[in-house]
């Protein structure tokens, strides 16, 4: 299984782009382009479709030894076997996710993963105090993906980068085409949703990205 600490792009699964009877074609395409970590988010969608979905894409990302996380259900992690939860701020804590998803109570190796959303400065310093494993920071820019939530722009990067040493993943409008300018604001990690999702080639989209952050990260 990867490790978090070496990921560098990370898909989202975002069921409001891909149509439920398409989940395996596009998450094969996600992991043959290099996604490091991947997620399901099906929002509006109840716990038990969420499970029956997560039980289809398991086998997909274990075979590729890539972690896949659920948005919003830690408590599925244990009973589908995921690695583990993201939750936004509004939802649980860190630590409630971590006691929803379970494993790490029972001690066992590799624990989940917790990760969490934040949208300012203070929330990554407060969500890395908090135990996350990782933070999403965004959206740096406005998106549909994400309605109602401004942008934050590309001002903190760098300095969130000196300050957090959990990994950051900076999210939110993030397009091949303005990677470049993302990461000459700091970023070494990126979650790309409806880029990927909506690309033509959506391995090939993938594989150039992840080929960007890599050149970055040498
Ligand atoms: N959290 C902050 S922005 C965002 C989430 C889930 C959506 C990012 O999606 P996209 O399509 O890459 O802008
Ligand atoms: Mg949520």
């Amino acid at each position: 299984m990867k490790n978090l600490a070496d990921a560098l792009l990370y898909g989202i699964l975002d069921l409001g782009y891909t149509p439920a009877d398409d989940v395996e074609r596009v998450t094969e395409q996600m992991l043959a382009g290099g996604v490091d970590i991947l997620q399901l988010r099906a929002k509006d969608w109840d716990e038990s479709a969420v499970e029956s979905l997560c039980n289809r894409l398991l086998p997909l990302t274990e075979g590729a030894g890539v972690p896949f996380i659920i948005n919003d259900y830690p408590q599925l992690v244990p009973s589908v076997g995921a690695q583990g939860a993201h939750v936004g701020q509004d939802d649980f804590t860190v630590s409630d996710a971590r006691w929803r998803a379970g494993r790490a109570l029972a001690g066992e190796v590799p624990p989940v993963i917790i990760g969490k959303s934040t949208h300012s400065f203070e929330q990554a310093v407060a969500a890395a105090a908090d135990g996350a494993d990782y933070i999403g920071f965004g959206p740096l820019f406005a998106t549909p993906t994400k309605p109602g939530r401004p942008a934050i722009g590309l001002e903190n990067i760098a300095r969130i980068h000196e300050t957090v040493q959990i990994p950051i993943f900076c999210i939110g409008g993030i397009k091949w085409e303005n990677l470049d300018a993302i990461i000459e604001a700091g970023a070494r990690r990126v979650v790309i949703v409806s880029g990927l999702l909506q690309a033509p080639d959506i391995a090939a989209y993938a594989r150039r990205a992840k080929e960007r952050l890599l050149n970055n990260a040498i």
